[in-house]
């Protein structure tokens, strides 16, 4: 049931390339994936999840696994597209995925912010923001991972437009943002929510927009330093564990702050590889060592959800 196509996993890929692998995958496993559009991007290109189930209908509990929100974070893209394909052809063979996929359904969102990624691929490598133009703006593009609305325009969030941590207008004004959060109102059911970021080697936990203690942060530390050991195991990448405003900056308006306030207990960042020697221009040969490694991290955060 492999695919007839020749989608490379260990190199970087166009959107289109990306959205086309997302086509295979739902053709290739047609009673576990679907291609499903949640919206749109600021410059109207489509907003795309892979949906994984096992039921016929219902809303059964959800993972929300989110890659792209920074367009140069190519690592995260990449490592969430394999984690599709892994994760479809593992389904039935390995016991840990195929009972978490008897429990829950999972949504993977590759590329969170899909203007941003195609003006990597074009015009800067280093673009991180939406592409984003606001009338009274003379700078392009908001911080998506400040956008949320869970403290906005709080501490570690810029009122500059042309600052790289800009918060935007109001919360949600991105699209983007609104799109997912949409999608996840709507679906109700969501229990996890995990952002893929890069780079640093941290795996992180609410909150960011304060030092505040949140109040599952034991448990999530726990589960996090058990995903980072699992991690490390591969081939011995280490991983920092911690709350995201401690362990990297203060920061308002994220993603996964969000998801925590709103009922989604298991909210979590990973921060990729590497700890700055290629920082964001990591060669496409660490791509299959980081998606490896980064999938048994995955699969221990899912485990505890599927038993909590
Ligand atoms: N780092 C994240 C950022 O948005 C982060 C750190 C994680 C902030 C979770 C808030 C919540 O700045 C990168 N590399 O983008
Ligand atoms: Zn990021």
């Amino acid at each position: 049931e492999r695919s007839g196509n020749n989608f490379n996993y260990g190199a970087y890929h166009s959107l289109e390339a990306i959205y086309h692998e997302m086509d295979s995958i739902a053709g290739d496993f047609p009673d576990l994936a679907s291609r499903v559009k949640i919206g749109h991007s600021f410059e109207n290109r489509s907003m795309y999840v892979l949906k994984f189930g096992t039921a016929e209908g219902g809303r059964r509990p959800a993972v929300w696994l989110n890659a792209g929100i920074h367009s140069r974070e190519w690592i995260s893209v990449a490592t969430a597209i394999w984690t599709a394909r892994k994760i479809a052809s593992d389904y039935g063979k390995d016991p840990t995925i195929t009972s978490i996929l008897e429990k829950m359904d999972i949504f993977l969102l590759p590329v969170a912010n899909p203007d941003g990624y195609v003006y990597t691929q074009s015009q800067n490598r280093l673009w991180r923001k939406t592409r984003s133009i606001y009338p009274r703006s003379r700078c392009v593009g908001t911080d998506p991972n400040r956008n949320w609305n869970a403290s906005f325009a709080g501490e570690g969030a810029s009122d500059n437009p042309c600052s790289e941590i800009y918060h935007g207008p109001h919360a949600n004004s991105e699209v983007e943002v609104k799109s997912v959060v949409d999608f996840i109102q709507e679906h109700g059911n969501f229990k996890c929510f995990i952002d893929l970021h890069s780079y640093s080697q941290l795996l992180m936990y609410p909150y960011g927009y304060t030092v505040k203690k949140a109040p599952d942060a034991d448990e999530l530390d726990k589960v996090a330093r058990r995903a980072a050991k699992a991690l490390a195991s591969l081939s011995g990448t280490t991983y920092q564990v911690g709350p995201t405003c401690t362990t990297v900056y203060p920061a308002s308006g994220s993603s996964v702050d969000w998801a925590y306030d709103n009922g989604i207990k298991y909210a979590f960042t990973f921060e990729l590889r590497d700890t700055g020697h290629y920082g964001f221009l990591l060669p496409a040969n660490q791509i299959i060592p980081t998606a490896e490694e980064t999938w048994l991290g995955l699969k221990t955060i899912m485990e505890h959800v599927r038993d909590n």
